[in-house]
C-alpha cells in the first residue's frame, strides 16, 4: 500500500525537480569556481568527443600525475559525459621519465622547462606530455580549459610554458584565524586544527591554484607573527605543505625581523650580528627538516613599524643577504618587500621606496628579489607604475599586485582587476629604450635574470565561494593567468573565465565581458578620477573621506595627496614639487606629463592645477571632475541594467548575489560621488556644470557617516 502510493509520488517529485531546473541551470553557490565541469552544449559535446576515451597515465606512485590523471578524468566525464565511446582515442599523459609510451614517442620537450606542457593530437590518441609531473598537470588544465571554452580540439598543438618563475599569492593570514584586508571571510588553513586536521578544503584551494599555474602560496600575514617559526608551527605549515606539494604550490613564510629575539631569546636581531646569523641558519635548516621543498621568507622590514635591520644602523642588503645565506643552501628564496615608508613624509611618501633602494642595486645575493608594489603609494584604483621598475636593472624585480580589493570596493564592488594588472605589465619604463616594460623587467627578460617572480595578495578566505562574490574570482583566475603570461589579454581572460564560470552562450558573455572591462574605470571615476588617490577612510580603507584630517601623521590624511584648495588640486610631483617624476626615465616622465596623455589618467597624480585648467575635452578641469565622477556612478547603473538583462543565462543563486551586490555599488558609487563633489566643491567654489545633479546630502552629513570596522562588514 505504502510502497504503491510513494512510487507514483516520487516519480512526480523528481518530474517536477526536473522541469525547475529544466529552464534554468540548478543553483550554484560558486565552491565549484571556473572548475565546475558541467556538460557542454550538445553540438560542441558532440565535436569533442576525439577525447572521450580513457585517460591513461603510466607511473604508479607519482601523486601530482595522479591529480592530473583524476582532473581529466572527472573534468572530460563532466563535460562531455562516460569515457570510453566508440571511436575515441587514448588521451596518455605523462613525463618521458613516467611513461614508456611518452618516451617512445620522442616528443620535442626540449625548451619547455619543468612546467611547460605539450599537448597534441597523434592519430585517434591526445598526448599531455611534460618534463616533469607538475607540467603534465598544467597542461591537463589546460586541456580542459580549451574545451570548457568550446575551443575546436580535433587538432589540437599546443607548446606552452610560463614565463615567470615564481607566481605566488600572498595570505595575510593571521595565526587567530583572522585575514588583514580580507573580505571573504577567515582563514582557509585554520591553524589551531593543523597538524592533526587539515581540511580538504586546503587541497580544492590548491587545485584551483594549480589549474591557472600558481606555484606558491606565502600562508601567513606579511605583518607576521614570530609564533610561525616556533617548532609548533612549524609542523603546522609541513601539514599544509604535504596538501600543497601535490598540485605543484610550493609553500613558504613571512618572517617578523625580530623573531631571534622574540622567541630565540636572544638580545639582538642585528644581521651583522653572529649568533643572529646563527639562529636564522639553525631556523632555516630546522624548517627544511619538515619541508624539504619550502620555497623561502617574505620579509616587511622597517615598514609600517615593524622591526628591521635599519633598528639596529643596518640597511635593506644587510638585511636580506643575511637571510638569504640561511636559505641558500637549500634552495631557497628571500623576497624582501619594496614598500618602505617611515619618519618623515614631509617631501613625498611615493618617493621613499626608490630613494632607499636603488642605491642598493647590484648588492643583493643571487637568491633575494625584491618585491616591489605596481605602483608608489598603496594598491589604489590607479596608480602609475613603481620607479623602481627599470631602475633596478641588477635585481630580480618580484611585482606585487593586490588581488583583494582593499582600496576598490572590498567584497561588494563588481570590479575586475584585469585590466589593472595589465595596465601596470603593459607600462613602458623606457629603461633600455621604448618597449621596456614592467612585463619585460618582471619577467628577467629584460636584464637577463633567471629568477622572476609575481605576487599577488590573496583573496581568498573560507567563504563558500572562495572571494567573497562570484566575480571577485575572476581576479584571482587573472592574476593565475597573468602570472603565467604577462603579455595576456585581460579581455581574453574574462571571456575564459566568463565561459568557465557561467555559460558558453555568446548572447551573455559578450555583455558580460564588456561589464568587466568597463568595471575597473568605473571604479577609477567613481572613487578617485584623474589620478587622485587615497582619499578613503583612514584605516577601514572603504568609502570616501578627502576631508579626513583625523590621521595622526600627515601622508595618513587625504588632503596631503588632493592639496585642493580655493586656486586647484592636485600633488605637484613635478620639478618644481616634489619632483617624483625625476624617479621615473626621461620617456615615461615626458609620457605622464605630455600633450600625448590624452587619457589624463595621471593628470593630478603629477600636477597641481587651477580648478580652470583646460582639460583634454575642453572642458575646465572642475567640469572634468564632476564628469568622471557622473560617468563612474553611470557606468555601474549600465552595469546593473546589463545584469538585468542576463537572468536568464543564470541560476537563480548567483544570478541573485551579483544582482545584490550591484544594486548596493550603485548606492556606494552615488556615495563616493555625491560626498567627493559636496567636499571638492565646497573648496573650488564653483557651480555644478550643466545637467549634473547636486548631492543629495550637504557636505557635513557625508562627513558625519562613520564605518563599521572591517571584521563587522
Ligand atoms: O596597504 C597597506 C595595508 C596594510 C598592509 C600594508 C602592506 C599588510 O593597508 O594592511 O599590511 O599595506 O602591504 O604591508
Amino acid at each position: 500500500m505504502r510502497a504503491a502510493f510513494a512510487a507514483p509520488f516520487l516519480l512526480g517529485l523528481a518530474l517536477l525537480g526536473w522541469l525547475l531546473s529544466a529552464g534554468r541551470a540548478a543553483a550554484e553557490d560558486g565552491y565549484d569556481l571556473w572548475l565546475r565541469y558541467r556538460p557542454l552544449p550538445a553540438a560542441i559535446a558532440q565535436a569533442d568527443a576525439v577525447l572521450a576515451g580513457p585517460v591513461v597515465a603510466e607511473g604508479a606512485g607519482r601523486p601530482t600525475l595522479q591529480a592530473a590523471q583524476a582532473e581529466l578524468t572527472r573534468g572530460l566525464a563532466g563535460l562531455l559525459g562516460p569515457p570510453s565511446r566508440p571511436g575515441a582515442g587514448r588521451i596518455l599523459i605523462g613525463t618521458p621519465d613516467s611513461s614508456p609510451t611518452i618516451a617512445a614517442l620522442h616528443l620535442p620537450l626540449d625548451g619547455l622547462g619543468p612546467e611547460g606542457f605539450l599537448i597534441r593530437r597523434l592519430g585517434a590518441d591526445t598526448v599531455v606530455a611534460a618534463n616533469r609531473d607538475v607540467g603534465v598537470l598544467y597542461g591537463a588544465f589546460r586541456l580542459l580549459r580549451e574545451v570548457q571554452t568550446g575551443r575546436p580540439v580535433e587538432s589540437l598543438d599546443i607548446r606552452d610554458r610560463p614565463a615567470v618563475k615564481l607566481r605566488l599569492l600572498d595570505h595575510w593570514d593571521n595565526l587567530n584565524g583572522t585575514i588583514e584586508r580580507g573580505y571573504a571571510g577567515g582563514s582557509l588553513w585554520q591553524w589551531q586544527k593543523l597538524p592533526d586536521h587539515v581540511d580538504p578544503r586546503i587541497a580544492d584551494y590548491a587545485r584551483a591554484d594549480a589549474s591557472i599555474g600558481i606555484n606558491g602560496a606565502v600562508v601567513n600575514n606579511v605583518n607576521a607573527s614570530a609564533d610561525s617559526l616556533t617548532a609548533p608551527y612549524i609542523g603546522k605549515a609541513a601539514a599544509l605543505a604535504d596538501v600543497l606539494r601535490h598540485w605543484g604550490v610550493k609553500l613558504y613564510l613571512s618572517v617578523r625581523w625580530s623573531a631571534p629575539i622574540e622567541i630565540g631569546g636572544l638580545a639582538t636581531a642585528d644581521p651583522l650580528d653572529p649568533a643572529v646569523a646563527a639562529w636564522w641558519r639553525a631556523k632555516a635548516d630546522e624548517i627544511y627538516r619538515a619541508i624539504p621543498d619550502f620555497g623561502g621568507f617574505l620579509v616587511k622590514a622597517n615598514s609600517e613599524g615593524q622591526p628591521g635591520p635599519q633598528d639596529y644602523g643596518r640597511n635593506h642588503v644587510d638585511g636580506a643577504n643575511m637571510l638569504a645565506d640561511a636559505l641558500a643552501p637549500h634552495g631557497g628564496v628571500v623576497m624582501w618587500r619594496a614598500f618602505v615608508y617611515s619618519s618623515d613624509p614631509a617631501d613625498d611618501r611615493a618617493k621613499q621606496a626608490y630613494r632607499e633602494f636603488k642605491p642598493l642595486d647590484g648588492r643583493f645575493r643571487p637568491n633575494v628579489l625584491l618585491q616591489v608594489k605596481n605602483g608608489p603609494i598603496d594598491f589604489q584604483p590607479r596608480e602609475p607604475f613603481h620607479p623602481l621598475f627599470g631602475a633596478m636593472p641588477k635585481t630580480p624585480l618580484m611585482l606585487e599586485l593586490q588581488v583583494t580589493k582593499e582600496y576598490l570596493g572590498q567584497g561588494t564592488h563588481l570590479v575586475y582587476l584585469g585590466p589593472l594588472f595589465a595596465e601596470v605589465l603593459g607600462a613602458d619604463t623606457g629603461a633600455k629604450g621604448p618597449g621596456s616594460t614592467v612585463a619585460r623587467v618582471v619577467d628577467g627578460e629584460l636584464d637577463g635574470h633567471a629568477l622572476s617572480g609575481m605576487a599577488g595578495v590573496a583573496n581568498t578566505g573560507a567563504d563558500r565561494d572562495w572571494s567573497g562574490s562570484i566575480f571577485d574570482q575572476a581576479d584571482w583566475y587573472a592574476f593565475g593567468r597573468l602570472a603565467w603570461d604577462p603579455t595576456a589579454s585581460p579581455r581574453a581572460i574574462a571571456e575564459d573565465w566568463t565561459r568557465m564560470t557561467f555559460s558558453l552562450d555568446p548572447a551573455f558573455v559578450a555583455p558580460v565581458v564588456g561589464m568587466m572591462l568597463g568595471s575597473r574605470q568605473a571604479a577609477v571615476d567613481y572613487m578617485t578620477p584623474l589620478g587622485l588617490h587615497h582619499l578613503m577612510a583612514r584605516d577601514t580603507h572603504y568609502g570616501p573621506a578627502p576631508w579626513d584630517v583625523s590621521g595622526k601623521r600627515l601622508d595618513w590624511r587625504p588632503p596631503y595627496y588632493h592639496r585642493a584648495d580655493a586656486g586647484g588640486i592636485g600633488f605637484d610631483r613635478t620639478a618644481s614639487g616634489s619632483d617624483a617624476i625625476g624617479q621615473y626615465s626621461a620617456a615615461a616622465a615626458a609620457r605622464f606629463l605630455g600633450p600625448s596623455d590624452i587619457s589624463e589618467d595621471d593628470l593630478l597624480w603629477f600636477r597641481h592645477l587651477l580648478w580652470d585648467y583646460r582639460t583634454a575635452s575642453g572642458r575646465t578641469l572642475w567640469d572634468e571632475l564632476v564628469t568622471r565622477y557622473d560617468r563612474g556612478l553611470d557606468a555601474v547603473i549600465d552595469m546593473r541594467r546589463t545584469w538585468a538583462g542576463l537572468a536568464p543565462y543564470v541560476d537563480a543563486e548567483r544570478y541573485r548575489q551579483t544582482a545584490d551586490l550591484l544594486r548596493l555599488q550603485e548606492t556606494e558609487a552615488r556615495w563616493w560621488r555625491d560626498a567627493s563633489i559636496a567636499y571638492f566643491q565646497s573648496l573650488s567654489h564653483r557651480p555644478l556644470p550643466a545637467g549634473h545633479a547636486a548631492p543629495r546630502l550637504p557636505l557635513a552629513a557625508y562627513e558625519a557617516v562613520s564605518f563599521p570596522p572591517e571584521s563587522e562588514r
